[in-house]
Formats: structure tokens, C-alpha cells, sequence
């Protein structure tokens, strides 16, 4: 069996190792550090491709392989390429550690701004021994946009600490705890009730942009944005006039429409946000591989699979 590897990630070392060691009967061909082969055609007898931000040369080769693997959550690279083979089902990756990372980020990002710890060190830069009174979390209510696996993480997460918990989908979910929104006949009435909104839809023709300024706008004053799903999700000129006008109270950013951040980008310097660089949830290259390595055990089977991606939704 042959398989490819692309990946615009720096680690491709650390993947091939894995890769070897979870499938050792195959050959796995490697174009991740060697720019030039990655312009080049692949080997004409790939049975799977495993990639991430691919080369648009490379993919558009493709068209013959049983399935493409997407070295992460988020397909918006491939789904977004004119050069996808159509046809060609892509798998991607499902929690392999992402969740608990993403649970950690989030609980840190709404603890942070429901105990005013940013309040807190104002005060200790002014010298100021200034208690503020405690909050309700009655009326503190955290939606989560994006209730998939990871949106059903971080809301299992959040749920212990007792904050209302709200979630907006396409579809319904019945998830114990979370008062469930769906579609966009339901998107302004969830945004209403958000304190705090945590972003972790992915990117398709229908969500890009969609946190503009009149979404944001329906949020409550002084409400605080999350966003750990891709920068694209948001009109970044409507988010800094909105915290401008201190009609949004803050915003924590760990993704970008370019990454890394421009050193001129507005978000760097701007007090009431705090950005990290795309750090939320990082792939997991031993997890990783042993669950695409498992998939591709069953798909020769003749098995079927969790995580293959439907083109008609989610590009
Ligand atoms: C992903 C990411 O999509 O790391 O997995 O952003």
C-alpha cells in the first residue's frame, strides 16, 4: 500500500516516524519537506493521501486515490481548493486529543472574564487593592457556536461550573444542559443571550464572515468573543469598531484570516484583545496517526468509517 504525505506543517519528520511505526507495511511517500516534490506529480499508484494545506499542483494529481486524509479538524483548506478531486472522499481528524485541549482553552477564557481576572491585573498595575462584587452566573450565559465534536467537548466542559450554556448548530442537538438553537431563523435570539460567545464552526461558503457587525451587534453590551475556530469566521474591521465603541467588551483570538498575525494587524496591540498563535488545540501526531492508521485498516477491510467529510455541507 502506498501512501503519501503533505503537510504545510513544520513536523513532517515527526509524522513519517509515526507513520511508519503505525503502519509498518507501507510505503509512505513524503513531499512535506522538499518544496520541489511538492510541485511535482505524486507517484501515480497512491492509495492515500494524508495531507494538510496541500499544494493546490499536488492535489488536483489526486483524483485516483481511495481517500484523502486531512491532517486536522478544520477542512477548510481542501474544501475551499478549486483543485479537490471531486469525488474523492476526505476524512478528518476526530478529537484525537483536540478536545481536552480545546476544553482547557475555553474554560480559561470564560473563567478569565467571568472572574474580572483582566480587572485584577489593571488594578495591580495601578497599585489598587480593588474587590469587585461577585458576579451571578444566573445571566451569565456562555453560548458555544459550532456544537460538533469539540463544541460537544467544551460545552461538557463548561457544564460542572453552572453557567447557562446555550448552542447554536445547523441542525437541533439534544445534549443534556444546553438549551439547543438551529439555523439561521434562531442565530439572533441565541446570540441575544451570549455573555460569552465561544466560535468553533468551520469555515464554509455559508460561515465565512458570518460574525460581522450586524451579528455582533446582537450580542449583549459588553459581551466578550471567543473565537477558536478560524479567522475567516470574522469580519475583523466590524469586530475592532464594535470593541471601539465598547458595544463588545473584548475579544479572545487564537485564529487569524492570515497566520501569523501581520505585525501591523490592529488585533496585536488593540487593549481589549488578547490573541494567541493558533495554539487552542494542536493536532497530536501519535493520536493522529493512530486513528488514521486504524481507518485505513478498516476501510481495506471493506469497514466503514467515522469522519468522512459530506461535500454537499461542509465545503
Ligand atoms: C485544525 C487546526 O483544524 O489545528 O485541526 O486548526
Amino acid at each position: 500500500m502506498n501512501l503519501l504525505f503533505c503537510s504545510a506543517a513544520g513536523n513532517g519528520a515527526e509524522w513519517l516516524a509515526a507513520l511508519t511505526r503505525a503502519l509498518p507495511a507501507a510505503r509512505v511517500h513524503a513531499c512535506s519537506h522538499l518544496p520541489d516534490q511538492a510541485k511535482a506529480s505524486p507517484p501515480q499508484d497512491i492509495d492515500y493521501a494524508l495531507l494538510w494545506k496541500p499544494p493546490a499542483r499536488l492535489l488536483r494529481d489526486l483524483g485516483s486515490v481511495k481517500a484523502i486524509f486531512n491532517l486536522g479538524a478544520g477542512i477548510d483548506a481542501l474544501a475551499g481548493s478549486e483543485a479537490m478531486p471531486p469525488g474523492v472522499p476526505v476524512v478528518r481528524v476526530e478529537d484525537a486529543g483536540m478536545a481536552e485541549q480545546m476544553s482547557e482553552y475555553v474554560v480559561h477564557a470564560v473563567l478569565r472574564q467571568y472572574r474580572e481576572f483582566d480587572s485584577y491585573a489593571e488594578a495591580q498595575r495601578a497599585g489598587l487593592w480593588r474587590p469587585l462584587a461577585r458576579r451571578q452566573k444566573r445571566g451569565f450565559d456562555i453560548g458555544i457556536l459550532g456544537i460538533g465534536v469539540l463544541g460537544t467537548a467544551v460545552a461538557a466542559a463548561l457544564l460542572p461550573f453552572g453557567f447557562p450554556l446555550a448552542g447554536w448548530s445547523r441542525t437541533r442537538k439534544d445534549i443534556a444542559g444546553i438549551d439547543s438553537y438551529a439555523g439561521s431563523a434562531e442565530l439572533d435570539a441565541f446570540l441575544a443571550r451570549c455573555q460569552v460567545l465561544v466560535c468553533l464552526l468551520p469555515l464554509t461558503r455559508e460561515t465565512r464572515g458570518l460574525l460581522d457587525r450586524r451579528t455582533l451587534s446582537q450580542l449583549p453590551v459588553g459581551a466578550h468573543l471567543v473565537n477558536v475556530a478560524r479567522g475567516a469566521l470574522i469580519v475583523d474591521d466590524d469586530l475592532l469598531a464594535l470593541l471601539d465603541q465598547g458595544r463588545l467588551g473584548g475579544a479572545t483570538l487564537d485564529v487569524f484570516q492570515d497566520e501569523p498575525l501581520p505585525a501591523a494587524h490592529p488585533f496585536w496591540h488593540h487593549p481589549r484583545v488578547s490573541i494567541t498563535p493558533h495554539v487552542s488545540a494542536v493536532t497530536l501526531v501519535e493520536e493522529s496517526v493512530a486513528q488514521i492508521a486504524a481507518k485505513i485498516t478498516r476501510l481495506e477491510a471493506g469497514l466503514p468509517i467515522t469522519g468522512i467529510v459530506d461535500p454537499e455541507r461542509d465545503f
